[in-house]
């Protein structure tokens, strides 16, 4: 397949709600997007790069910057979805980047065979059910009511962020309002140390499904000395940049559970590589985000139909994010999201949308 140009585009996307993470408030999602295009098709990759580097490394001026200059220009002339991965290969990092270029010219090559993206990642179900992250709030009570609000939309799942401070109070009240049913877990995003296990086996207590990157992206030896001295599962996010990491993280007994971002780790081919090396190994995972739009969020959902995604992910409806998201809105459907079927991610942009939240754009010719 040969790739005519690459373009990228920058959209600002206003958040329905302010997100806070123990790393910062997000009140828009500032995305850069890459369209790949062939003279048969067209397709979409949407970079997860937030504009500081505080949850990872990356950046979107940064990965922007290291697209036009070095990957793209890396593109083999009859390129295809397995190649794209080996020539960006030689260049370290950036898999946020990586993943953003592999999947705009992977939907490309799907909608020119007419393939979807679920049949070709070898989605097993149709569907998929949903949990909802939840930001950190000023109180305890605004926390219930969002929760409440969550439940009541259908969501089968809240996931809590936490950090010291708004931990152990806010499960409680959850728990106590909601009941010991609610599948509930918690997410540190790398907030705590070593030091704080006493603290963090408090949450023990609270029977939750895990507690997601408690400690820094590089601690694993510090996880799995964590892991022995808690009886709640230990989930890694940020820590899992590689299908290599991932096995080093299950080795060591770092985890039991992973959050496979496609986003995060260089695309969806080594999202699928994760999945089955886990799926082997008996580690449950499932499906995070980034508070993608629809064209993140299609594929997403594709690849949380996979039969390792035993949990249910941050696969959230586009109003949890966004008023007006640039495709047609994922919508609930008793707690899930369907899978889309049409060829590549089976969703588009709407031109009038995309149009009104773009910043720059900015043309590659190959
Ligand atoms: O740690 O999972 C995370 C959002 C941005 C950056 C990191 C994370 C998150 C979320 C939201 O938790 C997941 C989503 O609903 O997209
Ligand atoms: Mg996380």
């Amino acid at each position: 397949m040969k790739v005519t140009g690459i373009e990228l585009r920058r959209i600002a996307m206003p958040l329905v709600a302010p997100f806070r993470t123990s790393f910062g408030v997000e009140h828009d999602r500032d995305v850069l997007l890459v369209r790949a295009v062939t003279p048969d098709a067209e397709g979409w990759g949407e970079c997860v790069a937030m504009t500081e580097p505080l949850y990872s490394s990356e950046y979107v001026d940064g990965a922007a910057e290291v697209l036009r200059r070095f990957l793209i220009p890396a593109l083999p002339e009859d390129v295809d979805a397995y190649r794209v991965g080996r020539a960006l290969e030689p260049f370290k990092g950036h898999r946020m980047a990586k993943a953003a270029l592999e999947t705009a010219i992977l939907d490309a090559w799907l909608r020119t065979s007419g393939e979807s993206f679920g049949r070709f990642l070898g989605a097993a179900a149709d569907r998929v059910p949903c949990g909802v992250s939840v930001g950190i709030m000023d109180s305890v009570p605004e926390l219930l009511d969002a929760v409440a609000g969550y439940i009541d939309e259908g969501y089968v799942r809240i996931k809590l962020k936490i950090e010291p401070g708004w931990d152990v109070e806010p499960v409680r009240a959850v728990r106590e309002r909601f009941g010991d049913d609610l599948l509930l877990q918690v997410d540190a995003n790398a907030a705590y140390t070593l030091v704080d296990a006493p603290h963090l086996a408090r949450l023990d207590a609270f029977g939750l499904l895990l507690i997601e990157q408690p400690l820094a992206n590089d601690d694993l030896v510090q996880h799995a000395q964590l892991a022995k001295r808690l009886t709640t599962p230990i989930c890694l996010d940020e820590s899992i940049e590689s299908a290599e990491h991932a096995a080093a993280a299950i080795t060591l007994g770092a985890c039991s559970i992973v959050n496979i971002k496609p986003g995060r780790i260089g695309g969806y081919l080594e999202a699928r590589r994760i999945h089955d090396l886990c799926r082997a190994h008996g580690i449950a995972v499932w499906c995070g985000g980034m508070l993608e739009t629809g064209l993140g969020r299609a594929a997403n959902v594709a690849l949380a139909a996979l039969p390792g995604f035993t949990l249910p992910g941050d696969t959230s409806g586009s109003r949890r994010y966004y008023a007006t998201d640039i495709t047609e809105p994922f919508v609930l459907e008793d707690g899930h999201l369907r899978v889309p079927t049409g060829p590549g991610l089976g969703v588009d942009p709407i031109p009038a949308v995309l149009d009104e939240v773009t910043v720059s754009t900015e043309w590659i010719t190959l």
